[in-house]
This record gives C-alpha cells, sequence and structure tokens, in this order.
C-alpha cells in the first residue's frame, strides 16, 4: 500500500466505495463519474501506478484481473464491453494507481477521444 494513494485507500476499505467485487488480489467499484450506464474500475490492491509498471514479478495480477472482468461481465448478462487503462497524463490518467475501466450499455466511437 502507498501512503497518499487514492484507490489504495478504497482497496483497504479506508475511503468507502460503492463496491462490486473483491478477492485476496483485486477491487472492483463503480467509477464515481460513470461515462456508460455501466461503468466500474477493477484494481490490482497491490499498489502498481499504471500499466508502464507491469513486469514479469507483478503481471499475473494482470491475467487475474482480466478473468474477473471477464466472470463479472458474464454475471452482469454484458455482452458487449470496452475495457481501458489509461497511461500517463496525456492519454487522460488521473489516479495513478493501475486501474482498468469497464464500460458498457452504450453505442461506443472509435478512435476514443
Ligand atoms: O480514471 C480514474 C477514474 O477514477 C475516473 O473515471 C474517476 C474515478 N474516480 C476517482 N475518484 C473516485 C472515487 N473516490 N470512487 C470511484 N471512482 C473514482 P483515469 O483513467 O485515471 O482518469
Amino acid at each position: 500500500m502507498k501512503n497518499d494513494c487514492l484507490f489504495c485507500a478504497i482497496a483497504g476499505g479506508e475511503i468507502p466505495s460503492n463496491k462490486v467485487y473483491e478477492d485476496e488480489l483485486c477491487y472492483a467499484f463503480y467509477d464515481i463519474a460513470p461515462q456508460a450506464p455501466t461503468h466500474f474500475l477493477v484494481i490490482p490492491k497491490a499498489h502498481i501506478a499504471s500499466v508502464a509498471e507491469v513486469n514479469g514479478g507483478n503481471s499475473a495480477v494482470v491475467a487475474h484481473i482480466f478473468e474477473v472482468i471477464a466472470r463479472l461481465c458474464r454475471e452482469k448478462g454484458l455482452e458487449s464491453y470496452r475495457v481501458v487503462s489509461n497511461i500517463g497524463e496525456q492519454a487522460g490518467q488521473s489516479v495513478h494507481h493501475l486501474h482498468f475501466h469497464v464500460l458498457s450499455g452504450r453505442d461506443m466511437t472509435w478512435p476514443p477521444g
């Protein structure tokens, strides 16, 4: 856990969130500013700053998160959805703890803005 990290505090239960799912490795919760009818975030409990910090020593949690995303979307009956991770400020990253946005329930355009 990293001091002063918002998502570490959410995963640790110190800051409240609208929880979707939790296990020993990851935590999922609804985004506070939803960009689609369904919009939740899935984060590792261990602090990783972004995809740019994923390496051979910590990548197992990323595979686990994608399994969790597939299962949660199946359980919610979501057949079409988008999974996004922003890396760096120009790409729109505002919280520097790895997170995957899961968005669904509306038509989406490509490329994203
Ligand atoms: O995404 C960061 C996302 O985190 C953004 O969509 C808002 C969301 N956010 C920020 N604070 C909270 C809290 N407290 N609860 C739930 N969701 C939150 P990024 O890709 O870094 O811009």
